[in-house]
């Protein structure tokens, strides 16, 4: 059984179910991405009795609790070997091991090898000491196998095991995949993806557009997915020409597999420094209407310190590129990091002020386990807080100030500030989707209203933002942080009110289109639509 955290599929726990399934072993995948989730688990444990369970663990934050579901895993079935992987136990192996006695084994690094080889273990075929990548507690010791350093051919991996009905958003079926692993960039200064690969002989691998493009086709002529996701860190390469290659090579191939290009739609990753006209003309062929932007800061020195090898220009470039030829653009500022400065702060605050097209969030730098920064405290001393869930001051005492006040108000729950950026997100790309796959007279009064309240919700943000920098120059008392608590947690819960209604619309539309290309009538739809709403018979259209 293969368990992880699952908001749109899980291409970790799916690639390691589909390799285990093709060499015979019975699959259970089931999704646990929180607490309320555990009974459900246990339940599926329980009646499918596996001999062992993989559980992922990316994110650092959800660590302690799958620590919690293996406990409980042991405390009902204490025969099944538990092995955890993914991005944290890669590196906190050790410490894990340590701790957590419900966990039998870590498999670092990809998983594929060390799941099959695991499996051979428990059906007698091989010893533990063959497994790669392995690292298990026998008795009171612990032992860490060889290390099966290179990526996987990912034109030979099975394709991750997905449900016989696809996942489905905003009425469209949707799917995730990957076209690549790893970065070539490698040296963010908050992200574990460079030591995830460092010991490999290249930095990432790519897999060849034909084989991208069979498992589209298959989804889009066997399971009607229409909406894509793609999970790679870059979609991009690190040259241009070698993008548009790669680009038209995908359209060429997505072509011969007979892919009506205008009924799919594409978001991908990108960092700002690949994107410009002729990158964004190539992606918009192939379907791509969005794309998640590494902006990451507004300001020379903040990149700097973000290890970024990106500049304020590249950024800017990229963000009108974007808007100028319709691509939906998202993106995070990490605004909060270990060494920013009043300066730089004010530079980002006037940004988010100047530039309020696409949706976006900001934040702190957060540490996680085989990051540069981890690193980095590590040495200076500065790590603070209890494992897993570090933490650490800012050296600048306004910028800590503010970071502070940050997070007990846009972070905290009761603001809803987070809810309402993650619907922001989702709003600019809905809005974007209907353009490609749903146009006309109703989608354009939808679009342009979505877009309007991006534009509202930014600058609300903004202004909130500035509020909250006037704390780099004074302290704020108790009462004037719970006034803006509240002040910021009603002006949110009002824009998510109006997004879930958009929204809602939205989704009304895309779903009375299905209906009606049911009945074979495919262009005409909006015109009836609009015709009835003129009798008030289809009210939720005006
Ligand atoms: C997709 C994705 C998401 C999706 C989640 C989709 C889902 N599962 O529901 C969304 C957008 C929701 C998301 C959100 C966030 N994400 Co994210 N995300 C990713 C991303 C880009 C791709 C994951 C993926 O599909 N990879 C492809 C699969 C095939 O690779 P893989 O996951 O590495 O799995 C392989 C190995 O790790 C290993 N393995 C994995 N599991 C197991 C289990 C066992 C038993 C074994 C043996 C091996 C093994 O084998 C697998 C196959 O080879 C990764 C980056 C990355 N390259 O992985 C970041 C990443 C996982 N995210 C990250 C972060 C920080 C976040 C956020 C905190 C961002 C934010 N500020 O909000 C949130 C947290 C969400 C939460 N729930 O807490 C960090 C995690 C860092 C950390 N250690 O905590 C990563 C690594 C990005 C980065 N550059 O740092 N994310
Ligand atoms: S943040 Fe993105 S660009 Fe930077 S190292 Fe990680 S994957 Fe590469």
């Amino acid at each position: 059984m293969m368990v992880g955290a699952e908001d749109e599929e899980n291409l970790a726990i799916r690639y390691l179910g589909a390799v285990l399934k093709k060499a015979g072993h019975e699959i259970v995948i089931n999704p646990c991405s929180r607490y309320e989730d555990f009974e459900k688990t246990l339940w599926q444990v329980n009646r499918f009795c596996p001999n062992l369970i993989g559980i992922s663990i990316a994110f650092q934050s959800l660590a302690l609790m799958y620590f919690e579901l293996a406990k409980k895993i042991k405390e009902s079935l204490p025969d099944i070997h538990i092995i955890i992987g993914g991005h944290f136990p890669t590196f906190e192996y050790k410490k894990i091991l340590e701790t957590q006695k419900s966990v039998d084994s870590v498999g670092r690094f990809e998983g594929e090898k060390t799941m099959l080889e695991l499996a051979e273990f428990l059906l007698k075929k091989r010893s533990i000491n063959q497994i790669s990548n392995l690292v298990y507690r026998n008795g009171t010791e612990i032992f860490e196998n060889e290390c099966f350093n290179d990526f996987p051919s990912l034109d030979d991996l099975p394709w991750p095991l997905r449900e016989r009905n696809p996942q489905v958003r905003l009425d469209e079926k949707f799917a995730t995949l990957i076209s690549s692993r790893g970065c070539w960039h490698s040296s963010c200064l908050y992200c574990c993806i460079g030591a995830f690969h460092s010991k490999k002989p290249v930095k990432f691998k790519l897999r060849s557009p034909k084989f991208v493009a069979e498992e589209i086709s298959h989804l889009f002529h066997k399971k009607g997915v229409r909406f894509f996701q793609f999970h790679d860190d870059n979609f991009m390469m690190a040259s241009k020409t070698a993008t548009i290659e790669r680009l038209k090579e995908l359209h060429e191939w997505l072509t011969k597999y007979s892919i009506p290009l205008q009924e799919i739609v594409f978001l991908i990753k990108a960092r700002p420094d690949t994107v410009d006209e002729e990158v964004v003309g190539w992606l918009k062929k192939i379907g791509t209407i969005g794309v998640f932007l590494g902006i990451e800061n507004a300001s020379e020195t903040g990149l700097m310190a973000l290890c970024r090898r990106t500049n304020v220009s590249n950024n800017q470039n990229a963000l009108l590129t974007l808007q100028k030829n319709g691509v939906s653009a998202t993106y995070n500022l990490l605004i909060f990091h270990p060494k920013a400065t009043p300066d730089e702060i004010r530079e980002n605050v006037k940004f988010m002020n100047s530039f309020d097209v696409f949706p976006y969030d900001f934040g702190r730098a957060e540490v996680c386990a085989g990051t540069p920064l981890e690193c980095m405290l590590k040495k200076e001393n500065k790590l603070k807080g209890e494992w897993p869930n570090w933490d650490y001051e800012i050296e600048n005492e306004q910028v800590n100030r503010m970071c502070q006040i940050y997070k007990k108000t846009f972070r905290d729950k009761n603001t809803a500030y987070g809810y309402m950026v993650h619907l922001t997100i989702a709003l600019g790309y809905n809005a974007k989707l209907i353009e490609r796959l749903h146009p006309g007279t109703i989608q354009i009064n939808l679009t342009n209203e979505a877009e309007r309240l991006i534009i509202n919700i930014n600058k609300f943000i903004g202004k909130q933002v500035s509020i909250l920098s006037s704390s780099l120059d004074r302290n704020w008392k108790e009462k004037e942080i719970s006034e803006f608590r509240e002040n910021l947690g009603k002006g949110c819960k009002e824009r998510i009110k109006l997004m879930e209604d958009i929204n809602q619309k939205i989704t009304n539309l895309v779903s009375a289109e299905h209906i009606f290309s049911k009945f074979g009538i495919e262009q005409k739809t909006q015109k009836v639509l609009n015709y009835l709403s003129n009798f008030n018979l289809l009210q939720k259209y005006d």
